[in-house]
């Protein structure tokens, strides 16, 4: 995970698009954004969910060439269920005109078929009125024909410079693109006039957020995305520092200010209200900027922003609350779309080694959302990940920086946790991406003796 906080200032004509949060006034023109990049590899999709917790709008780059893929569907799922506003960027255009060679329909046909298949999703999760109900798509489309070029060019009021006029094939076609749709600035207006801001996201998304009466103190704080009103910051996820086995908190501040030398309730995710177990009650070390892959130190920092927070990692062990409000509750847990199912057995190859992979399997903990480290009772020592990529990763993580030491794994083994009880009520119908065929699944137990095929699918040709 990357986090960078950007700086932006959209053209005066622009500003018409941009919506007012209800303010009086004129809007103002400069924009803070806090981009989060994640992974789309399905296994690390518990990435995307705890990124996804602390923003308010989601970028969905989907490869036109390629189109819309199993892990769109599950990140835009995700998304819409957290209330993310996602807009969609289609990228690799070069790909379509200069590899796939499209004429100019296919290509319409093949970027409208990804802009359709991203709105049949949206429509599939979003609830009809809700504040997702109307997601706006912005897509780029160019149809080039070398021969038209020239004229193209003129009229979409790209001016090429001398040499550039020289150019053709690929290179022409980039410059052409840089200049007539830079895809920094065409992000960055998207991304200005079409995402919403801490100040309208958080008055529909408090009521999922937090778990506490909906007008307590902290509630309204977060609803009304008030700066003075009492802390509520939720950690999503322990950044490994350059100080090695230590973490940033990172997570986002809701309501109020988090600050250097700030005294702040930490609240894990057994808290009770009332009750003292799994709370800390502590000072804040240091409050931090992510830039990238450095770090800025940073006096305070109101709600609606992502930082990162020195000293914490001690008293949590993956997320939390924070907060000043004596009767805060927490601030709910996130939900994961995947869990962790592939399980394998490690030990270090020298046993007196031992202690080195115990602290290594805590820090791995620590370190990624979705891992699990556990002792079974016979004493042995698992490490249980989302799939077999992520395993991989963590274990090579685990060997190389946590423990430091030459492990010895076992073969992967997945655990099954869900099963068929009985014959399903209802049959459930998809059709195939033409539309051509219609399958209806109905799922049933598969009698131990007799082995016949599970679900009993059904095709017709329509
Ligand atoms: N031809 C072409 N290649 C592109 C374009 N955009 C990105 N790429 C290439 O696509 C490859 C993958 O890009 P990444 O940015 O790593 O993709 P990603 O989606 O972040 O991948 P993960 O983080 O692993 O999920 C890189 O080699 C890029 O250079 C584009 O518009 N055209
Ligand atoms: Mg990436």
């Amino acid at each position: 995970m990357v986090a960078i906080s950007l700086f932006y200032e959209l053209d005066e004509k622009d500003m018409e698009f941009v919506p007012n949060d209800g303010k009086e006034g004129p809007n103002e023109r400069g924009f803070l954004i806090n981009l989060i990049d994640s992974p789309g590899h399905v296994d690390f999709s518990s990435e995307v969910t705890a990124a996804l917790r602390v923003t308010d709008g989601a970028l969905v780059v989907v490869d036109c060439v390629s189109g819309v893929c199993v892990q769109t569907e599950t990140v835009l799922r995700q998304a819409i269920s957290e209330r993310i506003k996602p807009v969609l960027f289609m990228n690799k255009m070069d790909r379509a005109l200069l590899e796939l060679q499209l004429e100019k329909e296919d290509l319409y046909q093949n970027f409208a078929r990804t802009v359709e298949n991203v709105n049949v999703i949206v429509a599939t999760y979003a609830d009809e009125d809700g504040p997702m109900g109307n997601i706006m798509v912005f897509t780029a489309i160019m149809n080039f024909k070398k021969d038209e070029t020239t004229k193209l060019l003129e009229k979409l009021e790209v001016k090429l410079t001398h040499e550039e006029k020289g150019l053709e094939g690929k290179p022409l076609l980039k410059v052409a693109m840089r200049k007539w749709l830079p895809a920094g600035e065409a992000l960055l207006q998207m991304i200005c006039t079409h995402l919403p801001s801490p100040v309208t996201a958080q008055k529909y998304r408090m009521e999922l957020l937090y778990e506490g009466p909906h007008d307590d103190e902290a509630a309204l704080g977060i609803k009304n995305c008030d700066a003075s009103a009492p802390l509520m910051m939720y950690v999503s996820k322990m950044v490994p520092t350059t100080d090695k086995g230590r973490f940033y908190a990172f997570g986002r501040v809701f309501s109020g200010k988090v600050g250097t030398g700030q005294k702040v309730r930490i609240m894990g995710p057994n808290f009770i209200p009332g009750k003292k177990e799994d709370l800390y009650v502590k000072p804040i070390q240091r409050t931090i900027l992510m830039m990238g892959r450095y770090i800025e130190p940073i006096e305070d920092v109101p709600c609606g922003n992502i930082v990162g927070l020195v000293g914490v990692d001690q008293f949590l062990v993956k997320t939390g609350t924070l907060t000043t409000f004596q009767d805060a509750h927490n601030l709910r847990v996130m939900k994961f779309s995947v869990s962790p199912v592939v399980r394998v057995a490690v030990e270090p190859k020298n046993p007196s080694e031992l202690p080195k992979l115990v602290e290594g399997l805590k820090r791995l903990a620590k370190s990624d959302p979705m891992v699990q480290c556990i002792i079974e009772e016979s004493g042995e020592h698992i490490v249980a990940g989302a799939g077999e990529l992520h395993l991989e990763i963590c274990l090579k993580d685990l060997e190389e920086d946590h423990a430091g030491i030459p492990i010895k794994k076992s073969d992967p083994v997945v655990s099954y946790r869900e099963t068929v009880e009985e014959q399903s009520e209802i049959t459930c119908l998809s059709k195939s991406p033409n539309k051509h065929n219609r399958l209806f699944m109905r799922a049933q137990r598969v009698s131990c003796v007799r082995r016949t095929c599970a679900p009993s699918a059904l095709t017709s040709t329509t």
